[in-house]
């Protein structure tokens, strides 16, 4: 989809005077957050800059695919935007450039650790903790109990009532899965993952896809980051929003400069955009509610306060390791996905 913002072009022909016109003119970015969000992204962004912004929109674990498949002609000039553990796992492929933002001292701790975990291949931009959603139309037709933990979804009485998202696709999946196994320790998380099997109904090829059908009443329970069920709560759905007394984990949403960008000068000049508090404040006006890395952002009063949660210590060198993937979601096909309920 291209998106071309009114009174692009006199801003475009002052840029173009400054600089090498191919690499100021255009730019391809791989947007992995909801499509509203990319889409407002990507207009303000050529508001201020002239460049023209075409958005291809997925998921974080098919654009950490696309990537892999494009690697020795890379179409993509920068990543904005999904979990964090694709992310590392294309620095540590060589799939992603190093670049060493000036703005990376101004963003919070966890935001910086991202980028000297990857040698600065990728960036934290916001964070967001992942839980249990409910259908709250559906559980009290049912007269159910509103879920408190993670193992409340084990209830024999919930088969096929709860979704989640699929590892193989799905980087909020995979987060889930490295989430059980830090929690319950790896034997413990495939467990707990078997045992759910039993009450899922489906394992969605996107991870915001649960959150959406829980609102909708096409399943009661689903397992999502927060901040997408938040949003169709907002939206005035029946979905309540639940962060397990367990504990839970969260990810660190990405952004990464794809290796060998045709347009790297305007990759940067997106990167930059991107870190400011200003851009990253579009996300409420969007209807998305992460929490920014940005420590001058406002932050969104509807988003989950990752504060009051008890987060997991989550390990994003280990899990956010190629290596590790790969074991983690093979073991998820073989134990869990590919097994009869
Ligand atoms: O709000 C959107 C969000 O949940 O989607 C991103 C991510 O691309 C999800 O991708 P998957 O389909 O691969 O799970 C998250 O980073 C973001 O918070």
């Amino acid at each position: 989809m291209r998106l071309v913002a009114a009174g692009a072009l006199a801003l475009a022909i002052s840029c173009v005077a400054a600089q090498p016109a191919r690499a100021q003119s255009q730019l391809t970015v791989y947007c992995s957050v909801l499509a509203d969000w990319c889409q407002l992204m990507a207009v303000e962004f050529e508001k201020r800059t002239g460049i023209r912004t075409n958005i291809s929109q997925k998921g974080s674990g098919e654009t950490l695919a696309q990537l892999r498949a494009e690697a020795a002609n890379p179409r993509g000039d920068v990543w904005w935007g999904g979990t964090g553990d694709p992310h590392l796992q294309a620095a540590e492929l060589g799939l992603t450039e190093a670049y060493r933002s000036p703005s990376l001292e101004a963003l919070l701790p966890w935001a910086r650790r991202q980028a000297e975990q990857s040698r600065y291949r990728t960036v934290g931009i916001y964070a967001g903790a992942l839980g249990i959603a409910f259908n709250s139309e559906l559980l009290a037709r049912k007269r159910l109990p509103e879920p408190r933990c993670w193992k409340d979804l084990l209830d024999p009485a919930l088969r096929d009532e709860v979704q989640m998202s699929n590892p193989a696709s799905s980087g909020t999946a995979y987060t889930a899965v490295a989430t059980f196994v830090q929690l319950f320790s790896e034997e413990g998380g495939f467990d707990y993952l078997g045992r759910l099997h039993r009450n899922v109904s489906q394992y969605t090829r996107s991870g915001p896809a649960p959150a959406r059908n829980t609102a909708r009443g096409e399943t009661m329970f689903g397992i999502m980051f927060l901040h997408d069920a938040v949003a169709e709560a907002i939206e005035g759905f029946p979905v309540k929003v639940v962060s397990p007394c367990e504990g839970t984990g969260y990810e660190i949403g990405s952004m990464s400069i794809v290796k060998g960008a045709r347009n790297m000068e305007a990759a940067k000049r997106w990167y930059e955009f991107a870190l400011t508090p200003e851009a990253q404040g579009l996300a409420a006006r969007a209807k998305s509610y992460q929490t920014p890395s940005h420590p001058g952002a406002v932050v969104p009063p509807q988003a989950p306060r990752l504060a009051d949660m008890k987060l997991i210590d989550y390990d994003f060198a280990k899990y956010g390791s190629s290596a590790e993937r790969r074991r983690l979601i093979e073991r998820w096909e073989k134990d869990v996905g590919s097994r009869a309920k």
